[in-house]
């Protein structure tokens, strides 16, 4: 039988992830939708055979039929959404920040641990992007000697009225801070935040862009751009230099045209579309995933080192200064290092 998934929020990346499991993933179904907006989720489950609409989270997650979970709300809904997973034993793939306070999301930790088999995946979906896989596969093979700098450009169309200065580290960067502890598979070990002494005109929530720049355990010096209210588009990009070269991605995608004098290309507009392909191989890997027992991609730990490394950079942003990350001891065996 296809594996029943609950969807908790019916926003734009819920809606995505619906309209995937439904119509792109073989062996899943969506059995439940949740959203606090009803009819949202109604709107959603309608039209999806034995799909149910529900308000309230934990009862979709008690609804019939429901075998796994997939968490699309915002992050403040996350932690009470793992931990009624994790008590019904049930897997789970988080989107992303899995729960942005750092003593929060170590209780999600030590609730699957507790449990003692792995259960929950997050959805940092750059591990299961083309490009940021060649680059992984790259730099694990040794061919340009050891990995020195990741310069990273993080840009956005635009953000939401709700975005605040601190969810530039906590929601834009922390993909940085995964990915880069992916990619080196190193840990971060201190957080430093630049700011230009003005912001872009006419946004007043937040001071942008920022420079953020962090440091690994290897040794390696890591720095992001993170511009949220870019205004042309959304674009994620990395450079590594290396011993004997450098690696870049994120430079072009789709459409190049040469036409009256210039060439171009086009930009995506939101994480939805330059990603769409990440996300399909992410929901894919976790319901195979799922099938076997296991997790997909970052880990519960995971989770938690992009949330410690958040505060961290939160405080940096804050004072100025440079601030070291403390990480918690590692509870469980299955929970991968990076
Ligand atoms: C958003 O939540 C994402 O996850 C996007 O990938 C990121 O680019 C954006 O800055 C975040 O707000």
């Amino acid at each position: 039988a296809p594996l029943g998934v609950a969807v908790l929020g019916a926003g734009a990346m819920g809606a995505d992830h619906v309209r995937r499991v439904d119509q792109l993933i073989s062996g899943a179904r969506v059995a439940a939708v949740a959203d606090p907006d009803e009819a949202r989720a109604a709107a959603l489950a309608a039209g999806i055979d034995g799909c149910r609409a529900f308000p309230d989270p934990l009862a979709a997650l008690d609804a019939a039929g429901v075998d796994a979970v997939l968490i699309a709300s915002p992050g403040p809904a996350h932690e009470e959404a793992l931990l009624a997973a994790l008590d019904r034993d049930l897997p789970v793939l988080c989107e992303k920040p899995m729960v942005p306070d750092p003593e929060a999301a170590l209780r999600v930790v030590e609730a699957e641990a507790k449990g003692g088999r792995p259960l929950v995946s997050v959805g940092f979906m750059r591990r299961f992007d083309a490009e940021h896989l060649r680059l992984k596969a790259l730099l694990d093979a040794g061919e340009l000697g050891a990995p020195r700098l990741l310069h990273c450009r993080h840009r956005n169309l635009a953000v939401h009225p709700y975005f605040t200065e601190e969810m530039l580290i906590t929601d834009s960067v922390a993909h940085e801070f995964d990915a880069a502890r992916w990619l080196l598979g190193q840990e971060v070990t201190a957080v430093q935040v630049f700011r230009p002494t003005a912001g872009l005109p006419g946004h007043t929530g937040v001071n942008d862009p920022q420079l953020v720049v962090f440091e690994t355990d290897g040794g390696v010096v890591v720095d992001v751009e993170i511009l949220a209210n870019g205004g042309f588009g959304y674009q994620v990009q990395t450079e590594a230099v290396c011993e004997r070269g450098t690696a870049r991605i994120g430079e072009a995608h789709g459409l190049m045209t040469n036409a009256a004098g210039r060439w171009g290309g086009e930009i995506a507009r939101d994480y939805l579309t330059r990603f769409a392909d990440a996300y399909d191989r992410e929901v894919r890997a976790w319901v195979a995933a799922v099938r076997r027992g296991a997790t997909a991609g970052a880990t519960a730990w995971d989770g938690y080192a992009a949330a410690a490394i958040g505060a961290a950079g939160v405080e940096a942003q804050r004072t100025g200064r440079r601030v070291p990350v403390e990480l918690a001891p590692r509870p469980a065996p299955f929970m991968n290092a990076v």
